[in-house]
């Protein structure tokens, strides 16, 4: 045994400098077979020949490097090598216009950035070890979103990054066409655009250039004197690095040449991979496979190692505090019969904070929704399992109640009261409509009132729900609204890095103040209500990115319809006229008072309730006539800018997930389209 390590080690010691005599690439276009090049996250290599760092799912990274790593410096002299990489790329958004974050040719000490944040962070570094000189990492971001934060100077630049997202020196993207005139160019156009990096190390001169053909301009759009010598380490990984946020866009890269001491191969776009259009079928694939029985016996062997890895990750380690804390502790095992295993076929929904699963308990028979959360830290589990013990002794009417939790390894199983009707948004957005009633939408509107109404003021502390949205009111079997995951924004508020706090909740719901003070309070709750009312009243989105600029932002397209006096306008068509006048106008008035970019002008839940039930009236003019009106100077562009820009974060975008059996309800799910999470340091 010890020879045998002995010679382990010694091979593994030997395996750097042997791998390291590539000193060049080129991949005219990337092959499913190139084993070279490790991937992690969500990059995969298309059988199209593109490599995607990342496609348009929010808040996700993705990560390409050469396999070996590279001699970039001169051991004796320590003096950096002089390099040259070539690539091509396409950065497609989400919707046009709106995506993010951008992606980074990286230089690394290592191929392994999994520890690395999405979004702002570019899936280079963290809040940890942010501008720590030993991180050994150079980068030249192609970056799409302004981050304040990092003192980025547009949505829309190309910087030079040593060990810090901050860059030491930057440029709006574009391109010299001659010595003097120069052209903008739109990373997240979509277009193929090509790109060089240039390092000369006896100039210590870094260059970045790109343009949307083949052809080189003369001249570079960035250019930095620096000497690489002290980032670099012996042998450093060359890669790229992406990643999506609130805002998402596929990353590509569609060709890589690259070269240690020497100019790097050229790339002519004409023969690279083009862009995938709109979703194509997958061709059948024919692939004649000749199985050996080698391949049998490795098959064998891979089953048996399958089989014992899943004994060991289905063996349920309970830790003492666990048992200390209530409500109900349900058994792994038992939710794992109640869900079929956690079928597909049993999925409700996907939302930002998990799976949620529909589940029959077998002995009592009663149905549940059992919502699977992956959370990132051990520590913080303990803590939010406590929240989550305190939450589950809140009981009303109009909340969903939570009925116990399962902890395995860092996943946390939620089990609520199953919601027949499923979630509110469905019925206001999915096609094909089953219209609710304006007696059924008032109904569910004062439930959830008086559900908020609880939380802020019926327990024996302030509980904060922070993600008030239409797809977290649920429905009961007889339609009555009941709010769902109160108390889960915290679980990703107390982030795996302490000292950073995350504001969480949802985009078109999410209180102005909230982005700069990361600090939830009962009135950016009521705003995120204001919010949801006038999406029941209106049967829309409080942020439809596809609407004409005026109608995007539904508050202020309520607000705009209000002062020309025409606010009946805006009501849902799908009501055909049948509805109560004077209450719809109560409602999309509260809606615009409660959506006052003030906090102190919003009324309280308590209030709410009570103009909701009639004990109260509403003030005939709205005195939020002042605040809106600062406001109105703001256009849309403007708006989108204040949040595509600064560096809010994703907590995902969600998809429903159709199971394919006629009227089959949903419990749980969350589907808000942008999903808000911001990192505030
Ligand atoms: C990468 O691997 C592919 C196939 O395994 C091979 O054809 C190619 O030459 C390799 N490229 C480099 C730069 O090692
Ligand atoms: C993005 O990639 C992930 C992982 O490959 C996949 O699960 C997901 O469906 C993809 N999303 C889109 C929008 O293509
Ligand atoms: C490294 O530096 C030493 C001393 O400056 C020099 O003699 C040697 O040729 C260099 N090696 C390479 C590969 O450049
Ligand atoms: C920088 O990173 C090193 C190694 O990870 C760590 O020991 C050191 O404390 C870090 N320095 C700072 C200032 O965070
Ligand atoms: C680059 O920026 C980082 C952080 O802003 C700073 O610590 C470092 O000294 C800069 N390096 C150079 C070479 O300017
Ligand atoms: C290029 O972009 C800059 C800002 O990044 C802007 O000031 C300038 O007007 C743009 N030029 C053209 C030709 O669009
Ligand atoms: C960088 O660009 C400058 C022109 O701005 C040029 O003089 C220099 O040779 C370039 N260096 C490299 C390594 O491309
Ligand atoms: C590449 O683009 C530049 C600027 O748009 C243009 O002047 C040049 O003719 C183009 N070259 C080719 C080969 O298309
Ligand atoms: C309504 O409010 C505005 C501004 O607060 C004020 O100027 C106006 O006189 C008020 N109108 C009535 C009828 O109270
Ligand atoms: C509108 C609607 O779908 N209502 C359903 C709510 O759930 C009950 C019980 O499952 C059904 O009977 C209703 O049809």
């Amino acid at each position: 045994m010890f020879p045998f390590l002995l010679f382990l080690s010694v091979f593994s010691f030997l395996s750097i400098p042997a791998s390291s005599q590539v000193t060049e690439l080129f991949f005219p276009g990337f092959k499913h077979t190139d084993t070279n090049i490790t991937l992690d996250g969500i990059a995969q290599i298309e059988k199209n020949g593109i490599l995607t760092l990342t496609n348009a799912t929010n808040r996700f990274m993705g990560h390409a490097f050469y396999s070996s790593p590279f001699r970039f410096k001169n051991s004796s002299s320590g003096e950096a090598f002089s390099f040259s990489a070539s690539f091509a790329f396409a950065i497609v958004p989400e919707y046009p216009k709106l995506g993010g974050h951008g992606f980074a040719f990286t230089i690394a000490s290592s191929k392994d950035l999994r520890g690395a944040l999405p979004s702002q962070y570019l899936g280079l570094l963290n809040a940890g070890n942010i501008g720590n000189f030993s991180d050994h990492l150079f980068a030249v971001e192609f970056d799409t979103v302004q981050d304040f934060e990092f003192q980025d100077i547009n949505d829309n630049h190309i910087g030079i990054n040593i060990n810090s997202m901050t860059s030491n020196a930057s440029a709006p993207a574009g391109y010299y066409s001659d010595s003097s005139t120069k052209q903008n160019l739109t990373l997240k156009s979509g277009i193929r655009i090509q790109a060089w990096i240039d390092y000369d190390s006896v100039q210590n001169v870094i260059n970045v250039t790109i343009s949307p053909n083949s052809s080189r301009p003369s001249l570079p759009i960035l250019s930095f004197r620096v000497d690489l010598s002290p980032i670099f380490q012996e042998f450093m990984y060359v890669g790229f690095s992406a990643s999506t946020g609130l805002l998402a866009s596929a990353h590509y890269v569609l060709g890589w040449s690259f070269k240690i001491n020497g100019e790097a191969q050229s790339l002519d776009l004409s023969s690279l991979p083009s862009l995938p259009g709109p979703k194509k079928k997958h061709t059948a694939l024919t692939i004649g496979v000749s199985v050996s029985s080698a391949l049998l016996v490795l098959s064998a062997i891979f089953i048996a190692t399958y089989l014992i890895i899943k004994q060991i990750k289905d063996r349920e380690v309970i830790e003492d505090w666990e048992l200390e804390i209530g409500p109900q502790r349900y058994r792994y095992h038992e939710l794992k019969k109640a869900t079929n295993n956690f079928n597909e076929k049993m999925l409700l929904g996907r939302g930002g904070f998990g799976q949620v699963f529909k589940g029959t308990l077998k002995d009592s028979k009663l149905e549940i929704a059992v919502k699977r959360i992956s959370h990132e830290s051990n520590q913080g589990l303990r803590e939010f399992v406590s929240e989550i013990a305190s939450i589950g002794r809140l009981r009303h009417r109009n909340l969903v109640q939570l009925l116990g939790w399962c902890r395995r390894g860092k996943d946390l199983l939620i089990v609520y009261d199953f919601m027949a009707n499923g979630s509110l948004d469905k019925f206001l957005f999915d096609e094909p409509k089953i219209v609710l009633n304006w007696e059924q939408r008032y109904k569910i509107i004062k439930g959830v009132a008086s559900g908020l109404l609880y939380l802020h003021e019926g327990y024996e502390q302030v509980v904060i729900h922070r993600d008030v949205k239409a797809s977290n009111v649920l429905l009961d079997s007889e339609l009555n609204g009941r709010l769902g995951d109160f108390g889960l924004a915290r679980l990703y508020e107390h982030g795996s890095n302490p000292g950073t706090t995350r504001v969480v909740g949802t985009l078109g719901y999410l209180a102005p103040e909230l982005p700069r003070t990361g600090k939830a309070a009962t009135s950016s709750d009521v705003y995120a209500f204001g919010a949801l009312l006038l999406e029941v009243a209106c049967g829309r989105r409080p942020i439809e990115p596809k609407a004409t600029p005026e109608e995007s932002v539904l508050i202020d397209w309520v607000w705009d319809r209000f002062r020309e006096g025409d606010v009946l306008e805006a009501v849902d068509p799908s009501l055909d006229g049948q509805y109560d006048e004077g209450q719809v106008l109560m409602v999309l008035k509260l809606g615009l008072l409660c959506s006052n970019d003030t906090p102190m002008a919003r009324p309280s839940m308590r209030q709410v309730v009570r103009y909701l039930d009639g004990e109260a009236v509403l003030p005939d003019n709205l005195s939020v006539a002042a605040a809106f009106d600062s406001r109105k100077g703001i256009g849309f562009d403007e708006f989108l800018h204040s949040f595509a820009s600064s560096s809010f974060d994703g907590i995902s975008s969600t998809s429903f997930k159709d199971n394919g059996h006629a009227g089959t309800s949903f419990a749980s799910v969350s589907t808000s389209p942008l999903s808000l999470l911001r990192e505030t340091r």
